[in-house]
């Protein structure tokens, strides 16, 4: 769908409901909870009128300051759902959406920045070239201006999406229009200092970690960085799930490795199941998605994931990373 004629339908369908539930994806990061928490806010201050909510069955720790109180899926009575207007955010697959009960809904869309792999939506508003889904949820506050109010509240959801999604505006997918839509943000009066303050200082417990986690980085024949992170180091430095995972970013300037995965065994509490294994793919000059889609995961051109059965799978994933990422350099000596 052309973005003039999805920003043109999902404001119809907006204005239309009464009811807005709003969910993102599954482990949630900060453009899932920055897109879905801000999309409510500028909602809410919107059409003071209307229900809107954000409702989801797993929650953030890291990203609670965003301050977007969310109902759960079971709070909601039977039948609740029938006459709402679901607008799901940066989830590129139905299987991802952190509402089992979102089928319920009377009307989905989709507004999403993955791969265009699924359209589950009634409307699906995808586009793969932007750098974050908060970006779009700019782009949507900023197409309406009679309409929509954007508050310093919801403005640094959005705000907090792009930056986290970008890696500080680094990443491919980062052009003008990123920057148009930050600028606009900021233009509401967020306080970047105190995101900044939040989304990047660390306890000394998760310094102790990221040397811990330095010190078992390991290279393939061809370059690709790795490190395998155990229960046993996640109970050890006492990080959950989603603070354990973020070990992928701390192999993400090795010269000469253009391909960085981390390997992190899941719990019981994970709904994959214990002894799986979460795997966080990255990459600079090559795309890694096709590894992660041999695996049954997805995600984008150079940040992608899957979830391995056990760790006997995590040879083979190394393989086939070395093996493209050797190819790569075959014909790309210049790149590092
Ligand atoms: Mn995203």
């Amino acid at each position: 769908m052309e973005r003039t004629d999805a920003l043109k339908a999902i404001m119809e369908k907006i204005l239309e409901y009464d009811k807005i539930v709003i969910s993102r994806h599954i482990r949630p990061d900060g453009d899932a909870a920055g897109s879905s928490g801000g999309l409510c806010g500028l909602l809410r201050a919107s059409f003071p009128d209307k229900t809107v909510i954000v409702c989801n069955s797993d929650r953030s720790r890291k990203m609670g300051f965003l301050s977007v109180p969310e109902t759960s899926p079971g709070e909601l009575p039977e039948g609740w759902f029938g006459d709402a207007l679901a607008i799901v955010t940066d989830t590129a697959t139905s299987d991802r959406i952190s509402n089992p009960r979102i089928s319920e809904a009377g009307f989905i869309i989709k507004i999403d920045h993955h791969i265009d792999t699924e359209r589950y939506g009634d409307i699906n508003w995808i586009e793969d070239g932007r750098a974050s889904c908060s970006e779009m949820i700019a782009i949507f506050a900023s197409a309406f201006p009679d309409r929509l109010k954007l508050t310093p509240e919801a403005a640094a959801c959005l705000y907090t999406g792009i930056v986290t999604d970008t890696g500080r505006f680094r990443h491919r997918g980062v052009d003008a229009e990123t920057f148009g839509a930050a600028a606009f943000l900021l233009g509401s009066g967020i306080d970047t200092e105190k995101i900044y303050a939040e989304l990047y200082l660390d306890d000394i417990s998760f310094l102790k970690y990221k040397s811990a986690v330095y010190d078992s980085i390991e290279l393939t024949p061809n370059g690709v960085a790795y490190v395998f992170i155990p229960l046993s180091m996640r109970d050890r430095f006492g990080l959950d799930a989603e603070s354990a995972s973020l070990a992928v970013s701390f192999l993400e300037s090795i010269r000469g490795s253009l391909i960085w995965i981390a390997f992190i065994e899941n719990g019981s509490d994970d709904p994959a199941g214990a002894g799986t294994v979460r795997v966080r793919l990255r990459s600079r000059f090559l795309d890694i998605d096709a590894v992660a889609a041999k695996y049954g995961g997805g995600g984008h051109a150079r940040a992608a994931g899957a979830t391995l059965r056990d760790r006997e799978e995590i040879t083979d994933v190394l393989a086939d990373a070395d093996r493209l990422l050797g190819e790569f350099k075959s014909s790309n000596a210049d790149l590092i």
